[in-house]
């Protein structure tokens, strides 16, 4: 069944000038770009984007992280694209993400807080339709 998921390249990934081959790569693995904006994220929206997280000692840097500079938000489109972004963007450490997937060839760990790890992606159809509504409306 053709899914959309949510993906994010983070402030890390748009300040070092990654973002057009993060995007080549989605489109390399044959997934379909349905929507595309730059945004300055705010608190409010970052407190739904990640209120699984609220409450964890990572959780105030990562939100400090997400509005240290504008994100590329995207939705992705195709046949499984949920579990096949998340197998692009590889594991959440880029330290041990396996070499081949975008956090692992891209990111490393730069002795922060909180791990930059350049994209954020879905991890179920339910967080998809939440978090596409949260960035893009419905
Ligand atoms: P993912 O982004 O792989 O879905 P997650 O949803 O568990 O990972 O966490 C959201 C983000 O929070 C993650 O991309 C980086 C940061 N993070 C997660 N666990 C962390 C930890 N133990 N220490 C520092 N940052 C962490
Ligand atoms: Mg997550």
């Amino acid at each position: 069944m053709t899914e959309r998921t949510l993906i994010l390249v983070k402030p890390d990934g748009v300040k070092r000038g990654l973002t057009g081959q993060i995007i080549a790569r989605i489109e390399a693995k044959g997934y379909t770009i349905a929507e595309l904006k730059q945004v300055s994220a705010t608190r409010e929206l970052l407190a739904q984007h990640y209120a699984e997280h609220e409450g964890k000692p990572f959780y105030e840097p990562l939100v400090e992280f997400m509005l240290s500079g504008p994100v590329v938000a995207i939705v992705a489109e195709g046949h499984a694209v949920i579990t096949g972004f998340r197998s692009l963007a590889g594991t959440t450490d880029p330290t041990t993400a396996a070499p081949g997937t975008i956090r692992g060839d891209l990111g490393r760990d730069w002795g922060l807080k909180v791990q930059q790890n350049l994209v954020h992606g879905s991890d179920s159809p339910e967080s998809a339709a939440r978090e596409i509504g949260i960035w893009f409306g419905n």
